[in-house]
């Protein structure tokens, strides 16, 4: 086992496109070379990972969509009813003729949030959907 904090070497095969998007990232967040913006994704993505389990948190789910598109909203309605005691407000707003945004407030286990979450940014029609977790305490 290394030691913490040895600095391991690896090599990474990227295809050209996602080469120039890290590029990019390493750009807009004026990192000193590319291993400073790995190591960056790395642990933004360990951030959202560690709530994969049982632990208690709180979150937001936010929802964009064109509430023309049929049913859309009678369906997200019902999975919110399945799901009644993970939430704890909704927030509608009408973004222009034809957009809503939601904002659900949703406290409970991260997994059940997920499952949450998969179920209504699955809906057919949802144009933009997102669940953010945070501590609950
Ligand atoms: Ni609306």
């Amino acid at each position: 086992m290394a030691k913490k904090g040895t600095i391991k070497r690896f090599g990474v095969s990227l295809d050209e496109n996602l080469l120039n998007e890290l590029d990019g990232l390493v750009a807009n967040h004026k990192f000193p070379n590319r291993s400073q913006a790995i190591r960056y994704l790395v642990q933004k993505n360990m951030v959202e990972e560690k709530w994969s389990d049982d632990e208690m948190v709180a979150g937001a789910i936010v929802l964009v969509y064109d509430h023309h598109k049929r049913e859309l909203q009678k369906k997200s309605t019902h999975v919110q009813h399945d799901f009644h005691h993970l939430i704890l407000s909704v927030q509608h707003v009408h973004l222009d003729h034809d957009h809503c945004l939601e904002t659900i407030a949703v406290k409970g286990k991260a997994r059940e949030l997920q499952l949450l979450a998969d179920n209504l940014i699955g809906l057919k029609g949802i144009t933009h959907g997102r669940l953010v977790m945070t501590v609950s305490h």
